[in-house]
């Protein structure tokens, strides 16, 4: 540890004439994590096991009243699962032991809803026992999944239903050895079977489960597991108010104890909360958490997974990876290679540490320099760290990476057993004379990657330029990751200018308007550019560093919508339907269906279809299922040109496309006359119409 001060460190400074000070023993800044927090954020990644009745019956939510006999997995091999994760580099399960359906995985002695009344095994089979043997095997920590909304049990609302919680909570804790997290679902009270009640029971969730108590069960059967709860008392563990994979870029590790908690509060911590609650990023391989079989080919690339690695991991979280398990018990095979090569995509990106025992210069702006320890931020291990003497909050570290290097990602942990102190700092290359802005950023916490387009340097150097209290760094990697050179996206805003990107930061991309297949000699993109009207980008994603090339990714983008205009909205936010951004969504509200959409187009157009982006989100809302497509001139005579149905879209949101014969057009008109949820909402992400 670098306060001991050895007689060949004192010889050294006084050749050096470095004044060096003796480091003290630093206390803690604000909240610091338990040895249980401590242990799951170095674990960075593990998984979730998404399985249960809902995987034979193709639902999201099973009601309660589901037909245990349906349950029979008759391949299911744990040692499969475990297999997959291990080798994609997680490093525990967490599984649905029971999900709101109330189904158990386990023989309960307390419930007939469980695996003791299934086909599978005779009713003699336990999915739980033969987990926690596979975990066991691949050397894999368990965690438990147990839904405290039980759908199914007869007392679910009324006080006795908290004693069968604690008694299954029991059970999962005295009979499958060490358990590392148990997970606690926000999803609390509803409609649901009950027992054959069949009606609606609603809890407060802060108050109903008495989780004061609950929890201290937990530490006296597991002392070592952690808890994730959301809407509850405040766990270990937070939600971080998003399924999709990513924490805020800011993002502290605290939170206040008591109190609700807003979304900002989950997605980016609090910077002077008073409890250490760290951040969970809980996102599945799949757009569901369920197995359905319309979404296998709809696995996410590994592209994908490694921006969410970089969202969640790089960003101070940890990552809950889910599978889904299909009806004979296995994962998919397409899951299983993607999880695989996402393995590989981690371990080639950090294979090698180019600052690793490299010689770092500390400076610091309070005049003078800390020098002491300062290798201790380049030898990789998490114990041993750099701090100051005093409350210095500016700090360098310089880093002589001992030749011209090339490298594209940064990571900084710091020492968070003293706290999270970090509010900001950047990173710079000596480019030729001068220094270079690589990145600027804010928290830092156990772990941030930065990416950022490569770069050929020597001297490299990191400097905090604020922190809470005088900050404790623990490492310091640079490191040269391959790029993803997938098939570019486009979008295209109100005013036609086209954006290009891609899952990776550090492609060079080189795109074509006039139909020709680019190649490292077309344009090269330096940001968005105007092409209005109907036009087809075509692009590719090249690697300056190799010279290597993805697949072409091409967009026909039709008319210009420039000047387009809602008609009777004054809401702000409608023109959302119009920014070419499928994530940014208008609910248009009405009294009753049908619910009008009218575009004025600015001025007369053929036109010979029209398309419709619903709502992407997860919670989506207004997602119209039947519709009805008008033109007029005048907006006062209205010409029905098609009607019809948006088949399979709760299931599938994807863009709808309707084509007829061409009609002459200065305004359109979409009624919506139905949507899923049959209120009186329209939600659109895009809207668009077809030209000849
Ligand atoms: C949500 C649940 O309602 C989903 O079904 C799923 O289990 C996910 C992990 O948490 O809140």
């Amino acid at each position: 540890m670098n306060k001991i001060l050895s007689f060949g460190m004192l010889i050294s400074m006084l050749v050096t004439g470095v004044i060096q000070l003796q480091a003290v023993n630093p206390t803690a800044c604000g909240p610091v994590p338990n040895e249980n927090q401590l242990m799951i954020q170095e674990m960075e990644s593990y998984a979730f096991i998404h399985f249960s009745l809902n995987t034979y019956t193709n639902q999201s939510w099973g009601y309660g009243d589901e037909d245990v006999k349906l349950f029979q997995p008759e391949n299911l091999d744990c040692r499969q699962w475990a297999r997959i994760c291990k080798t994609a580099g997680l490093k525990g399960i967490i599984i649905t032991a029971k999900h709101h359906c109330g189904f158990c995985l386990w023989p309960s002695a307390y419930t007939e809803f469980s695996v003791k009344n299934a086909p599978w095994k005779n009713g003699k089979g336990d999915v739980i026992r033969e987990l926690a043997d596979a975990c066991k095997e691949y050397d894999l920590k368990l965690g438990i999944y147990l839904s405290p909304w039980d759908r199914n049990n007869s007392d679910y609302g009324k006080p006795e239903y908290i004693s069968y919680f604690r008694n299954q909570l029991t059970e999962l804790l005295t009979k499958y050895g060490p358990i590392f997290e148990v997970w606690f679902d926000g999803a609390n009270g509803g409609n649901g079977y009950y027992g054959g009640a069949n009606e609606t029971r609603k809890i407060d969730r802060t108050t109903y489960y008495d989780w004061k108590n609950t929890y201290a069960l937990i530490h006296k059967l597991q002392p070592k597991c952690a808890i994730w709860n959301s809407g509850g008392d405040r766990g270990d563990l937070r939600w971080v108010g998003t399924e999709d994979g990513y924490v805020g870029e800011t993002n502290w590790s605290l939170m206040d104890s008591l109190g609700s908690e807003s979304w900002n509060m989950l997605h980016y911590g609090m910077e002077n909360g008073n409890k250490w609650v760290a951040a969970e990023v809980n996102t599945s391989i799949r757009p569901e958490w369920f197995y359905h079989p319309n979404e296998d080919d709809k696995v996410k690339t590994v592209p994908q997974l490694m921006d969410l690695y970089y969202n969640s991991i790089g960003r101070n979280g940890t990552m809950l990876l889910n599978f889904p398990v299909m009806p004979n018990g296995l994962i998919h095979p397409t899951d299983e290679k993607i999880a695989m090569e996402f393995g590989n995509a981690i371990k080639e990106s950090f294979a090698q540490n180019l600052a690793a025992d490299k010689k770092v210069n500390v400076s610091t702006a309070c005049g003078r320099t800390i020098q002491l320890g300062a290798e201790n931020v380049v030898d990789n291990k998490k114990e041993t760290y750099w701090q100051t003497d005093d409350t210095c909050k500016t700090v360098t570290f310089n880093i002589d990476l001992g030749k011209p290097t090339l490298f594209n990602r940064f990571m900084a942990q710091e020492y968070i057993r003293l706290g999270q102190r970090v509010k900001s700092f950047n990173i710079e290359a000596l480019i030729g004379e001068n220094w270079k802005v690589l990145a600027e950023a804010t928290t830092i916490g156990y772990k941030r990657i930065l990416r950022f387009p490569a770069v050929k340097a020597r001297q490299f150097r990191f400097t905090i330029t604020d922190s809470k209290c005088s900050p404790i760094i623990s490492n310091i990697g640079i490191y040269n990751a391959p790029l993803f050179l997938n098939a570019p996206a486009f979008s295209r805003n109100q005013s036609g200018e086209v954006t290009i990107s891609s899952n990776d930061i550090g492609p060079f991309f080189y795109y074509t308007l006039d139909g020709s297949n680019p190649d490292s000699t077309s344009i090269h993109y330096t940001g968005p550019f105007v092409a209005d009207g109907k036009v087809e980008v075509k692009a590719i994603a090249y690697d300056p560093a190799t010279g290597k090339s993805g697949p072409i990714g091409f967009r026909q983008f039709d008319v210009s919508k420039k000047n387009w205009k809602l008609t009777g909205v004054t809401d702000t936010k409608a023109n959302a339907i119009f920014d070419g951004d499928p994530t940014s969504v208008w609910h248009q509200k009405s009294d009753s269906m049908p619910v009008d959409l009218v575009i004025d187009l600015g001025n007369n157009i053929t036109i010979c279809g029209f398309n419709y982006l619903p709502d992407q989100h997860k919670k989506s809302a207004g997602i119209i299922t039947s519709y009805e497509f008008y033109v007029s001139d005048n907006q006062a005579d209205w010409k029905l040109i098609d009607k019809g149905e948006f088949a399979n879209i709760k299931n599938n949101p994807i863009l709808q496309v309707k084509t007829f014969a061409p009609v002459k057009a200065r305004y359109m008109k979409l009624c919506a006359l139905k949507n899923t949820t049959g209120d009186h909402v329209a939600g659109y992400a895009e809207v668009g119409v077809m030209t000849e």
